[in-house]
């Protein structure tokens, strides 16, 4: 495969985890070499480049992340993984199963709307703290109707084999592993109840966390820590 020889390029915000890591970890996971552009070239001039990207590309994207490979350049997260999948080997070979995969990681996709709007339930350009008392409203719905909806969903389509997809690792395992890791960052009382009736996606979670490209990727500076910029933010208030 003239793919496997590619060196991608990953156009995402500096410096949070936020979108781009499920992409990061689906380049990791498979020792992809790949330049994080927007953290490579500094803020001054990584996210300009990006920007700069929107305007002028032709099919230029909305949003960051977007992957450049070869002459394609590719939006939406889940579009990326989609695009990824066969070339990195973290997705099966039948259009079932690919269907499937994208289908789970455009349902996390809406999940990760949901997770963001908690701290900015009125709108992006206002900060949190403009809109906290909506925040709190809002997360207080999210945390007893949806979290339980979307993590129960998540919980059976990821089945009872050793991955997601069967005996071998695929991206949505990557993905599976992240939302763990958000939730019990942003949400950490909630998860700790919670995790009891997600089994499945604790142990994969724990599977992907011992893999050793991942570990070694989470070890490493690479792995941006999370912070109050990205998509899973801690406001302990929030979580009451
Ligand atoms: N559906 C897109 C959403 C992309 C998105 O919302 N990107 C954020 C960062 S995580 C952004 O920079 N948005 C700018 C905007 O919406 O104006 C995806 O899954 O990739």
């Amino acid at each position: 495969m003239a793919a496997a020889r590619t060196r991608y390029a990953l156009y995402y915000w500096p410096t949070i985890q936020g979108r781009g890591e499920f992409v990061r970890l689906a380049l990791e996971e498979a020792g992809a070499p790949y330049d994080d552009i927007a953290r490579q070239h500094g803020a001054g001039k990584g996210v300009p480049a990006m920007l700069a990207l929107m305007k002028t590309a032709r099919r230029a994207p909305f949003a960051p992340p977007f992957l450049r490979a070869g002459r394609s350049l590719v939006a939406q997260t889940a579009s990326i993984l989609q695009f990824l999948g066969p070339r990195l080997g973290l997705v099966p070979a039948g259009e079932a199963e690919r269907l499937w995969a994208h289908q789970i990681q455009l349902t996390i996709a809406d999940f990760l709307i949901e997770v963001h709007d908690t701290h900015h339930p009125i709108a992006v350009s206002l900060y949190y703290e403009d809109q906290r008392a909506e925040a709190l409203r809002r997360t207080g719905h999210f945390l007893k109707e949806r979290v339980p909806k979307h993590l129960g969903w998540l919980e059976q389509a990821v089945g009872t084999g050793r991955y997601a997809l069967g005996a071998r690792v695929s991206y949505v395992d990557l993905s599976v592993f992240q939302v763990v890791e958000g939730m019990r960052y942003a949400f950490p009382r909630t998860m700790k109840r919670m995790e009891r009736k997600l089994p499945r996606l604790v142990a994969i979670h724990d599977r992907v966390a011992e893999r050793p490209n991942v570990a070694a990727y989470l070890a490493s500076p690479r792995r941006i820590a999370f912070n109050e910029m990205g998509i899973f933010r801690r406001y302990p208030e929030l979580e009451t």
